[in-house]
């Protein structure tokens, strides 16, 4: 055995890159497990999968890694200023400044490197994406007020096969699902607290965003609004 990889995608998922699978799959194949988790398009919501008394555990544990890591409103390349405020947790973290995206290994204000994942999100990617490889990034996105996210692609990863696994605390959000082109329909659905959605397959270059967070929609977060808490493997393994 080589370099461990994750499975390879079905042949009914397109993208713009990466469309060969290292080991030719024929259509009659059983999906590999991460395939059969990974429903349809690849979109999957488990609605309610933290249960209460663990989501006001993750909470204090997010808001303890904030304390060392403080969320702050990112820049983007054009010059203004995102609404959401983000930090991370792992061995790397998403930043955008004036020069562009990237993943780094140092909070860009403090420079110390990021706090470590919290337990209870790696059990969830154990269950729900892979057992072997840990997740390396947790970007954590705090809305607070009119804080929104626009339609974007993630795609500053260094291999689109590994899946995404978000996990909502807080207020409920309208998120926004769209395709792997800008243009193509979309539909809206409410991440509410407790929520846990998984990105694979085609949907793992779909266009998505926050259209908005219903503000006092819960109390569980310090202060009110949503955290959103967002897992990858974004560097090579
Ligand atoms: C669909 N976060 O961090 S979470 C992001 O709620 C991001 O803060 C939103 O978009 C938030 O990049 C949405 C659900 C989510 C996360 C990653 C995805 C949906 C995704 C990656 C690909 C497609
Ligand atoms: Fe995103």
């Amino acid at each position: 055995m080589g370099t461990r990889r994750p499975a390879a995608r079905a042949a009914r998922d397109v993208g713009p890159r990466k469309m060969t699978p290292s080991t030719p799959r024929l259509a009659s194949d059983p999906p590999t497990a991460r395939e059969a988790r990974a429903d349809g398009a690849g979109f999957r919501l488990y609605p309610a999968k933290v249960e209460v008394a663990e989501q006001r555990e993750l909470t204090a544990a997010v808001m303890e890694g904030m304390a060392e890591a403080p969320a702050f409103r990112p820049t983007v390349p054009g010059g203004a200023v995102m609404s959401v405020e983000m930090t991370n947790f792992g061995a790397l973290g998403w930043v955008s400044d004036a020069h562009g995206y990237r993943y780094q290994d140092r909070h860009p204000l403090t420079g110390l490197p990021w706090p470590a994942i919290p337990q209870i999100l790696l059990r969830l990617w154990s269950e729900l994406v892979d057992d072997r490889v840990e997740p390396d990034c947790c970007l954590v996105n705090l809305y607070r007020g009119k804080a929104r996210l626009g339609l974007h692609q993630d795609r500053d990863e260094a291999d689109f096969s590994w899946p995404v696994l978000s996990v909502s605390l807080g207020d409920t959000a309208i998120f926004r699902l769209g395709g792997p082109v800008r243009r193509a329909p979309s539909s809206t659905l409410r991440l509410s607290s407790g929520d846990v959605c998984l990105l694979a397959g085609s949907a793992r270059l779909a266009h998505h965003g926050i259209d908005r967070v219903i503000g006092g929609s819960s109390q569980l977060i310090p202060g009110g609004g949503r955290l959103s808490l967002t897992l990858r493997r974004a560097g090579p393994v």
